[in-house]
């Protein structure tokens, strides 16, 4: 019941919720930017394909298979949906992916804000020419049964070698099986994936009994550029098997199947390697006590890294200085992409975070 209350007074800030010690979880949301590559050979295969409608469905499929791992991972590994470590401004999550065909991809997160939270990121293959880069933050609002949580930005996915953007924009989602203190993640809404080259796919969600009686539901329409014609029809369950339709043939084929797809674990440095302000390294004892279940401990070394962040800010604000951000500026965004997003009607942010690849370059960061 305090949990529920501690939902219902949360005014749309997650990080303010307290949920009792077997919901909470040893890991940081700037880990989550993880979900986005842990298939390193379906985020590089668009690369490799000439045709632009056959790219476009080779990005789709790429972003159908991150869902099970952003959404569904927690619940598979832990029994539940867990509460995130709330990340402190400037906290580090790095990492990359060896894979012997796919080479090296680079994980570049960062916490840019504190208030309200937003992590930003960066992922990229050299050797096929592929970056995404992103940021998001959550707004969360209490309905009677449900916590509701609407994401706030967006990622861009870029091929060099086709000079090519996808502007992806973020499903909305909400928590079920509250009362039961069995959260898990259910999506709902949309995405939009907009290219440069004119396609643009429509992906709507739901849960179990709207388009069929299954959980984790979706129907993705593909369209042509000028969204002149339906290309094809993609459904199934994200977190299971799907099915495309060609609209003109009007043939189905296996889309894809996320059971069989097992995900690359992301190498991170050992903790005695990490800056003091990487995740893992700075939620240490925080973890270590979340696996015990020491409630006592987690609320002392979680208030030393609190403490710590506003000693930093109050001394911020005496020199009137502002927090660096390390890797990531936020601009106004007056390149192409902006373009991109009004192609697909988004009404764009103002203002975005973007990669600083340089800066993170120069540092001793970089090594990984
Ligand atoms: C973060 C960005 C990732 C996708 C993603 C997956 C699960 C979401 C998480 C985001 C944000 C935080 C989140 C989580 C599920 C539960 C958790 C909403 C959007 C909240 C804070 C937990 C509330 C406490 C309980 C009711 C479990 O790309």
């Amino acid at each position: 019941m305090t949990f529920l209350r501690s939902l219902a007074t949360s005014k749309g800030d997650l990080s303010s919720i307290t949920a009792p010690p077997f919901i909470l979880s040893g890991t940081s949301l700037v880990e989550y930017s993880k979900f986005w590559a842990e298939l390193p050979d379906l985020f590089v295969a668009p690369t490799m394909i000439l045709d632009k409608e056959e790219r476009a469905i080779a990005v789709v499929r790429w972003f159908i298979a991150t869902l099970k791992g952003q959404y569904t991972s927690r619940n598979e590994a832990l029994g539940s949906e867990k509460k995130p470590l709330n990340p402190f401004l400037g906290e580090l999550f790095l990492g990359k992916w060896e894979t012997e065909l796919e080479g090296t991809t680079i994980l570049v997160s960062e916490q840019v804000s504190h208030h309200p939270p937003v992590t930003a990121y960066a992922i990229y293959n050299d050797a096929y020419g592929i970056e995404l880069q992103g940021y998001n933050g959550q707004k969360a609002s209490l309905a009677t049964t449900m916590l509701n949580v609407r994401q706030v930005g967006h990622a861009v996915l870029y091929i060099k070698k086709f000079d090519e953007y996808y502007y992806i924009t973020l499903p909305t989602l909400h928590i079920e099986g509250l009362f039961y203190g069995a959260p898990y993640v259910e999506l709902e809404q949309k995405t939009l994936i907009q290219s440069s080259s004119g396609y643009c796919a429509s992906i709507e969600y739901s849960g179990k009994g709207y388009f069929s009686g299954k959980k984790n539901t979706f129907k993705a329409k593909l369209y042509a550029p000028d969204q002149s014609s339906l290309l094809y029809t993609i459904s199934g369950q994200w977190s299971g098997k799907s099915t495309i339709v060609n609209e003109k043939k009007k043939s189905e084929s296996f889309f894809y199947d996320a059971t069989e797809h097992k995900v690359v674990p992301l190498i991170v440095k050992p903790l005695e390697q990490q800056a003091e302000y990487e995740s893992q390294r700075a939620w240490e004892k925080v973890a270590a006590a979340v696996q015990v279940m020491d409630y006592d401990t987690i609320h002392l070394e979680k208030s030393k890294i609190e403490n710590q962040q506003r000693e930093l800010r109050k001394k911020e604000k005496e020199e009137g200085v502002k927090w660096q951000r390390r890797y990531f500026e936020l601009i106004e965004d007056e390149g192409p992409l902006k373009e991109v997003a009004e192609l697909a009607g988004i009404e764009p942010d103002e203002k975005v975070w973007r990669f600083t690849r340089e800066a993170f370059e120069h540092s001793p960061d970089s090594k990984l």
